[in-house]
């Protein structure tokens, strides 16, 4: 936030979104906690965060037929409804745009640092603890990425000698088909380099875990 109001203080006409876990979408003073911000993007970015881009790149500044969003407008807030979530990712990010992270990845090695990834299997958790905004009930569905294409990511990112996996599932090993995903990993084993796998097991589940 104090990097918004830096740049609101330079550039009053920029538009700022925010959006993310950290954001607190529901609490009573939002408006003035995040009086820096035009628009606070609930859940998942993809969808909303393009619909606005469409806008911006049009001229057009009213964004209250988006979906899943809060305007924070001198007029008051505004929030526009259920948020729109990519139901099965059938794309993959990665390979789409393969060329572009080999060349970041170039760039990191020739700084010598380690190369390091956040990487998603699925989204969403079917618990629901307080603090956390992934069990509200609009991430309470487990959102498989396309297994096929995990596959080919991890055969590719196995090229570019990725020191570290952070797995961003909530539960990895949640579902049966986990296991196989795991299997894959071990061609990493082929590599010089030890690759370091960090991930948040599915609650309960010893037995599967060992299996991991
Ligand atoms: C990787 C990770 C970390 C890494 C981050 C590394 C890095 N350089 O980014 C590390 C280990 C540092 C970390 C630390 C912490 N983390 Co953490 N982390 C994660 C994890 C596993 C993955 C995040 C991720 O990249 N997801 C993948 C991306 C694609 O999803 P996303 O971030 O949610 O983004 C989507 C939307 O939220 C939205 N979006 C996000 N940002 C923005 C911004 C804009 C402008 C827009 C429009 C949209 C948008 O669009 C994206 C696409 O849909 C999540 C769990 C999870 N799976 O999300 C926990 C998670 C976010 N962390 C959590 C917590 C609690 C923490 C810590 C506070 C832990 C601690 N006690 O220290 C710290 C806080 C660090 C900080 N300064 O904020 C909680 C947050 C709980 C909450 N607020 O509801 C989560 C949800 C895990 C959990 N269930 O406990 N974390
Ligand atoms: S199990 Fe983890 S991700 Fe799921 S609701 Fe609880 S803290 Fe959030």
């Amino acid at each position: 936030m104090k990097l918004a109001r830096i740049v609101r203080k330079f550039n009053p006409q920029c538009l700022i979104l925010a959006g993310g876990p950290d954001i607190q979408y529901k609490h009573s003073d939002r408006s003035q906690m995040y009086s820096m911000v035009d628009i606070l993007v609930e859940h998942d970015g993809e969808i909303p965060f393009r619909k606005i881009l469409g806008k911006v790149l049009k001229g057009d500044l009213n964004f209250e037929d988006i979906p899943g969003i809060i305007i924070l407008g001198k007029a008051g807030v505004i929030e526009t409804g259920k948020s729109e979530n990519i139901p099965r990712f059938t794309r993959s990010p990665w390979l789409e745009n393969k060329e572009m992270f080999e060349k970041i990845a170039a760039e990191i090695r020739s700084r010598n640092e380690l190369l390091r990834i956040i990487y998603e299997t699925n989204r969403g958790c079917p618990y629901s603890c307080s603090y956390c905004n992934w069990g509200s009930s609009a991430n309470s569905k487990v959102r498989q990425f396309d297994l096929r294409n995990i596959l080919s990511e991890l055969e590719w990112l196995k090229t570019l000698s990725i020191d570290e996996i952070m797995i961003g599932d909530a539960n990895f090993g949640i579902l049966e088909r986990d296991v196989e995903i795991a299997k894959k990993f071990t061609i990493f084993n082929e590599n010089e380099k030890k690759l370091v796998i960090i991930l948040n097991p599915a609650k309960n589940m010893d037995r599967e875990l060992l299996r991991l």
